[in-house]
């Protein structure tokens, strides 16, 4: 302890004086701690690294805003920021650096269809609604390119028994249609976006505009879909509005229907990297991890997202090591920092993460039995010898939990906590786990726990769907318990909620949700300080208990056990847990839930 540090010694006499009359044992209390950091968690604190990270985004390629995304000096700067402040308190900061895909749209993408120019879904207006967007990982034109459009296979009549809802995705879509240096006009439907292109580019067309299916009203707006960061299509790909696409078939039955289009595209592999540091305090075998995505999206500086979550982590660590020093009690585990890189991309640096980390840890116990099972093939391999492998992995994996903080002052907040045991959503559009599928087990454990928090701060909360919007996902993947705060991106405040916190009906969670206007303008800053505290509870009662899941909430009094095996409890599934729940996670990606590369579409 710096024993020149006033404030510092006032705190251990208090502490100390409550270890005299509760006894030494209730100041290891996990609750007591986590009070006590929690309190520790002051707004003015949080607000500043806020305003460093605004320092830190440097101005776009067009100049109309600023950025701290992956791969660029806002990125490398907010970085340097978040070392700097943990090494000055105590922390060794490691980079786990990766390659990865960044792609940007220039200014001045234009389309015209049969000479009538396009509304670009960046110049819509409430009024003026978009008609066309650029997918994500397009190729650029190369300067202005003209060439008429050839339909695939387009049938609008829904009803009809020969309704195709495959347009375009078998090469063989291809064969009675001449699309050779002309624009593919592709309905949505049946297969992801990049397949529908690469298919055209394949039969020689120059250019892809996929239009809405129109088949219902959630299909009828601009498709802003992505190809995905593993597209390898290198021709101008575009998502129209169904009617424009009806629109273009009626006319195309009588006339050749040209378009006229020019996107440039700046599309190149980058280095960015994730950034880790741990305590030097704890069980290093028993882990809790918190993360948050440090990168902002390219059309801002992402203050509220992410530049909240990475706030509240950072003031954590910094008051956690401070109180750890001050207080007289041992902390028993480990605790964990990243600030992930691209997330906005994909998810891509913690899903790197979990694929290096938790895949070694799964590799290991894999070898580990086979040695001791004496099998040489992992292919041979047998269901009940998989299920060793599962629960080895779980054993030797440190990780036991990871806390996701990704947005966590929306100016017009709801209070969300994760719903972990899909008690409250599971049957929620947003839900992406499918069918039975049970998290792993102390997720629920930890939803209840942050709950604990807002309850007594007389503070709702509203469960929040498992949507793997975010870095927890890879964590889930490879059956790591989870949680987290979220306080609402696009999607509109109800009555119902205006009523629990305030704020405004009708109107988006955060309303500059990737946009230019996610500054420092966009924070409640009430809802950031209240976040970081519950965080700061909920990490450090974990990092207090010895136990994970064994202390009942008083809401919960079931005891639990850390962390079992998933395939213990599925006893009959003869895949591993990364594969098992993985193939889950594809099922869904299959259905078009999955949001993976900038929560865009990709079927
Ligand atoms: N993926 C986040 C926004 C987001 C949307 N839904 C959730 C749910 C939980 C956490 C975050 C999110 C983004 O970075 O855009
Ligand atoms: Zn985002
Ligand atoms: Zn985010």
């Amino acid at each position: 302890m710096n024993t020149f540090n006033v404030s510092g010694r006032k705190l251990l006499v208090v502490a100390m004086s409550a270890a005299l009359l509760t006894g030494f044992a209730g100041c290891e209390d996990p609750r007591w701690v986590a009070n006590k950091v929690s309190k520790a968690i002051k707004e003015k604190n949080l607000v500043d690294h806020l305003e460093a990270m605004e320092v830190a985004a440097v101005p776009t390629p067009d100049g109309s805003s600023t950025t701290r995304a992956a791969g660029t000096e806002g990125y490398a700067n907010s970085a340097d920021y978040i070392k700097a402040t943990l090494e000055a308190n105590g922390y060794d900061v490691t980079f786990q650096p990766f390659d990865f895909r960044s792609w940007s749209e220039q200014d001045g993408t234009t389309l015209s269809v049969n000479g009538q120019a396009l509304v670009h879904v960046r110049d819509a207006t409430d009024d003026i609604p978009a008609d066309y967007a650029a997918m994500s990982y397009s190729g650029g034109s190369d300067g202005a390119l003209n060439a008429d459009i050839a339909f695939v296979t387009p049938d609008f009549d829904f009803e009809s028994p020969d309704y195709d809802d495959t347009d375009g995705c078998e090469a063989a879509d291809f064969d009675g249609v001449d699309v050779t240096g002309k624009v593919a006009v592709i309905q949505r439907g049946g297969c992801t976006f990049n397949a529908k292109v690469v298919n055209a580019e394949n039969a020689g067309a120059v250019g892809a505009i996929v239009f809405n299916q129109g088949n219902n009203d959630g299909r009828k707006a601009v498709v802003n879909g992505t190809l995905g960061s593993d597209s390898e299509a290198g021709i101008p790909a575009f998502g129209a509005r169904y009617d424009l696409g009806k629109a273009w078939y009626d006319l195309a039955q009588s006339n050749a229907v040209a378009a006229a289009l020019n996107i440039g595209v700046e599309d190149e592999v980058v280095v960015t990297q994730n950034l880790l540091a741990e305590t030097k305090k704890g069980n290093p075998d028993q882990i809790v991890m918190l993360g948050a995505h440090l990168d902002s999206v390219q059309e801002g500086p992402g203050i509220n997202d992410n530049g909240s979550g990475s706030a509240g982590i950072l003031e954590y660590a910094i008051r956690l090591e401070k109180k750890m020093r001050q207080l007289p009690v041992n902390q028993k585990n480990k605790v964990r920092f990243a600030w992930w890189a691209a997330e906005e991309a994909g998810l891509v640096g913690s899903n790197y993460y979990t694929e290096e980390v938790l895949g070694g840890y799964y590799n290991d116990a894999q070898a580990q039995i086979m040695e001791e099972e004496g099998v040489t093939d992992p292919a041979d391999l047998t269901a009940a010898q998989r299920e060793l492998v599962d629960a080895r992995y779980l054993e030797i994996n440190p990780i036991k939990m990871y806390l996701n903080f990704d947005m966590i002052g929306s100016p017009n907040y709801v209070f969300g906590v994760m719903d972990g045991d899909l008690s409250d959503t599971k049957d929620s559009p947003d839900n992406a786990y499918p069918g039975d599928f049970e998290p792993p087990e102390g997720t629920s454990h930890i939803e209840g726990l942050f709950n604990e928090f807002f309850t007594d701060k007389d503070e709702s909360t509203v469960p929040q769907a498992l949507s793997k919007r975010s870095d927890y996902s890879g964590f889930a993947d490879w059956g790591i318990a989870f949680g987290g705060l979220f306080t609402g991106a696009e999607q509109i405040k109800s009555a119902e909620e205006a009523e629990q916190f305030g704020g405004d009906v009708d109107v988006a969670y955060d309303k500059c949700y990737h946009q230019a206007c996610d500054d420092l303008n966009n924070v409640s800053n009430k809802a950031l300080r209240v976040n970081s505290k519950a965080l700061a509870y909920v990490a450090t009662f974990y990092a207090m208990s010895d136990d994970l899941y064994a202390d009942g909430r008083e809401d919960e009094p079931e005891q639990r056990t850390l962390l079992r095996s998933l395939s213990v409890q599925e006893s009959s599934n003869q895949h591993s847990i990364g594969q098992k729940i993985k193939s889950a996670s594809r099922e869904v990606s299959d259905h078009g839930h999955f949001h993976g590369d900038f929560d865009q579409d990709r079927e």
